[in-house]
């Protein structure tokens, strides 16, 4: 399962010689039977995984299809002895800008709880190897998530981490609630929940705890799922899509 403090530890480290190393692996990265990732083995005995999110003019926004073939590149790479780690990267403007907005727009409450929505989603946190997230630029909603899911990140000078979702009137739902409050303490944590900001890699801040997340996750998912029962959540979503300034009504 992935820990947080040593994501932590990683997640204030950003290295100018990161944004070469992701450039040259995605040059030379193949592409295979998948439509929004790319996957391939890397080092010189192709022992190190290496999953990139490909929906450029998405900014990577983990759709549903994304997602279900990162599962199964996951699953791949679980089960092949050749295999030691696995690295996620995405491009140098975006590690991902969250779920898929677009997806998401016109579902309801009763689809969200009913059909479990997104709960596929953790599949990067109970990976038996280490995942590495190699991120820069927007790491933000289900991307930071995804992020903080991973084992260790390794973060570029333009990496920017934030929990945007309270802008499109929900919340996170991946683990954001739970995991940012590890990374980075409560009171930043709230602080970007509540208003959205977001923080550069500098800015991310160690933590000491290392808590249970199980019963946190659960509940999050509820509430995050209870969310798509407000006019406030599909009002922020058609805004964003609209290109417009939502017009909250707390409601
Ligand atoms: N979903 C869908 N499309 C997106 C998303 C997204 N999250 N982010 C960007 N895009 C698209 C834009 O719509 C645009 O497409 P088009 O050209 O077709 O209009 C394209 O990517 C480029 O985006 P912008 O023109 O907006 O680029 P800018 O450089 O102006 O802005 C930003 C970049 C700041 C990243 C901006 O795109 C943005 O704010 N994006 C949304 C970020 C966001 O709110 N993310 C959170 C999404 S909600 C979420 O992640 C909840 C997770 C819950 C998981 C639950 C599991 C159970």
């Amino acid at each position: 399962m992935a820990t947080f403090c040593r994501s932590l530890t990683l997640l204030g480290r950003p290295t100018s010689s990161l944004v070469y190393r992701l450039t040259a692996a995605r040059q030379c990265s193949s592409g295979g039977p998948y439509e929004y990732i790319l996957v391939d083995k890397k080092g010189e005995n192709k022992n190190v995984g290496f999953i990139q999110l490909n929906r450029p003019k998405a900014l990577n926004a983990l759709c549903d299809g994304l997602m279900k073939e990162m599962g199964k590149a996951l699953d791949d790479f679980e089960a092949d002895s050749q295999v030691g780690a696995i690295v996620i990267t995405g491009s140098d403007r975006a590690f991902a800008a969250g779920a898929d907005i677009k997806e998401m727009q016109n579902r309801t409450f009763q689809e969200c709880y009913g059909g479990n929505f997104l709960s596929h989603w953790n599949r990067v946190s109970t990976v038996k190897k280490p995942v590495i997230a190699a991120v820069n630029g927007y790491a933000l909603g289900g991307g930071c998530e995804l992020a903080m899911m991973c084992d260790i990140i390794y973060a570029g000078e333009k990496a920017q981490f934030g929990q945007p979702e309270i802008l499109l009137g929900t919340i996170p739902g991946a683990g954001g609630t739970q995991r940012l409050t590890r990374a980075v303490g409560k009171s930043l944590a709230m602080e970007m929940v509540l208003t959205g900001d977001r923080i550069s890699a500098q800015e991310a801040k160690q933590s000491a705890f290392e808590l249970t997340l199980a019963e946190g996750n659960r509940l999050e998912k509820r509430l995050f799922h209870a969310t798509f029962a407000t006019e406030d959540r599909k009002e922020g979503m058609t805004a964003f899509v609209e290109k417009r300034k939502a017009n909250f009504q707390d409601q």
